[in-house]
């Protein structure tokens, strides 16, 4: 154990350098073997990934996000701190996990502000050591406000995010650190959040609430620790043991029979794909990442990829237990070791057999949302896995186009307010969800085999899964000049090389 842990500490050491491509020393590793998820005996050394997992306790009320205070003296100004450094959290009865906290909380504090409102948020990094930065994911920040790679706040040091936020911008965002080579660790570590813009004039009904449910992933050793990552999670990106709802295992939610709920759902995994169903209520999507739909849709399950949020109704209209669960869903998995997808349960739902208060319907029509119209310029970007054996190693990469992120390298030079169709090709073996900086996308077809489909719906995105084999079509428009990323949200893979830069010039 201690061998491989100090090789895989190697790895991390030679993966966080500028260089995309993991290069291995064969004859160190003593053959494939001794590799987790690597080797032809899949099951007699896998060290840590083969323990049977830490148990957490489960059935908890479910807690609610705790909000990040407001400290601005004047309405329409949102001023606060984040500070992001060690703390410890308590998952199992008696032992402490050295985590990364917002404040001293994982997942972080939530951030309420309104449409119009100025945001001022001095973030303090105090990880020891390591750089990192605050990305707001999704939202339409200036690109020296958004937590690029290139902007990285020094361990010990203190700077200023600033920006406002438009009318029409309501929406289900998040804040994650974004510094380079750093991205994946620090947020499996802890460090990730809610924002939610609300609208002034909101369609949904306030009898509803508005309850944010961030799922995060947590891997557990004996001894309460967070391990680091294996080479299979830097193949396929860390999947934990636990999916955690709000930091709480499957926790309990008690309503009354008829009530309705609106629900943030948020992938705040660095991996996980969770193909959702809610067992004895209703799903009704009522807004995507950047925000409502136009009009309601009925679902029977939700395909929420990382980084991927989605708004609903969820109707509780008959008495028992409700239970949001996984279904299986293959994303395509390299190696041995395929994790669980289907069958957990997420959250449990008391009804009780007193009925609600009568709740008011949910509006036949939401919002209107103008299509982007017809592109002036287009790309293609193709995403390939490269996995290489040679005499000295096993290279692996992950590549758009056929190279590997390089921080000094613009990919793509683009005009702000240039509408644009981007199709993102994926030749690879897994699938990769697509995330762009500082604006949303209209998806407008997926092509698969041949046969190409339109979405069902109209929706503003940032985040969108390119299933293996498939391509996805999306209309996007940068509304600012700057520079800007693009790269899949499986962290392990944007930090292995599967990123961009786009820079938008005025
Ligand atoms: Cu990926």
């Amino acid at each position: 154990m201690h061998r491989r842990g100090f090789l895989m500490a190697g790895l991390a050491t030679a993966l966080s350098g500028s260089r995309a491509l993991a290069q291995m020393k064969m004859d160190s590793m003593s053959g494939m073997d001794s590799m987790p998820g690597m080797g032809s005996h899949a099951g007699h050394d896998m060290g840590a990934m083969a323990q049977a997992p830490v148990t957490l306790a489960e059935g908890e009320g479910l807690r609610q996000l705790p909000l990040l205070a407001n400290e601005a003296g004047r309405p329409g100004l949102f001023q606060a701190r984040l500070t992001a450094e060690a703390a410890t959290a308590r998952f199992v009865e008696g032992q402490d996990t050295p985590i990364l906290a917002y404040n001293g909380t994982s997942p972080g504090p939530l951030i309420v502000a309104y449409e119009g409102d100025r945001v001022e948020i001095t973030f303090a990094n105090r990880i020891a050591g390591e750089q990192s930065t605050i990305h707001w994911h999704g939202m339409p920040v200036p690109a020296d406000q958004d937590g690029n790679p290139m902007d990285p706040v020094a361990a010990g040091a203190d700077r200023v995010y600033a920006f406002e936020l438009p009318e029409g911008s309501a929406g289900s965002y998040w804040y994650h650190p974004h510094p380079h080579g750093r991205t994946a660790e620090q947020v499996y570590r802890g460090l990730a959040g809610g924002f939610v813009v609300k609208a002034k004039a909101d369609p949904i009904p306030a009898a509803y609430g508005d309850t944010v449910l961030m799922f995060t992933d947590l891997r557990l050793a004996a001894d309460g620790s967070m391990p680091d990552n294996t080479m299979t999670d830097l193949m396929n990106g860390r999947v934990g043991d636990h999916v955690l709802v709000n930091g709480q295992k499957n926790p309990k939610l008690a309503m009354a029979r008829g009530a309705k709920r609106r629900l943030r759902l948020y992938n705040a995994t660095n991996a996980r794909f969770l193909r959702l169903a809610f067992a004895n209520a209703a799903m009704t999507v009522i807004g995507s990442d950047g925000g409502l739909l136009e009009a309601p849709v009925v679902a029977e399950e939700i395909l929420l990829s990382p980084a991927e949020r989605v708004e609903l109704v969820a109707a509780f209209d008959r008495s028992g237990t409700a239970t949001l669960t996984t279904l299986d869903y293959d994303r395509g998995w390299m190696g041995p070791g395929r994790p669980t997808d289907a069958g957990l349960t997420l959250l449990t739902v008391d009804v009780s057999d007193a009925p609600a208060e009568a709740m008011p319907p949910l509006p036949e029509r939401l919002r209107p949302i103008a299509p982007l119209g017809a592109p002036t310029v287009s790309r293609r970007l193709v995403f390939t896995e490269t996995m290489a054996m040679n005499a000295t190693g096993m290279e692996m990469g992950f590549l758009i186009n056929g190279k590997a992120f390089d921080m000094g390298r613009v990919d793509i030079v683009a005009r702000a307010g240039d509408t644009e169709l981007w199709e993102i090709v994926n030749q690879a073996d897994m699938d990769h969800p697509f995330h762009i900086h500082g604006t949303q996308f209209q998806v407008v077809e997926r092509e698969r085999d041949g046969k190409v489909a339109k979405p069902p719906y109209l929706a503003w995105k940032d985040t969108v899964n390119v299933a293996r084999g498939e391509t996805v079509r999306l209309r996007t428009r940068q509304e600012r000049p700057g520079t800007r990323m693009y790269h899949c949200h499986i962290l392990e893979h944007e930090q292995l090389g599967m990123m961009g830069i786009v820079d938008v010039q005025a």
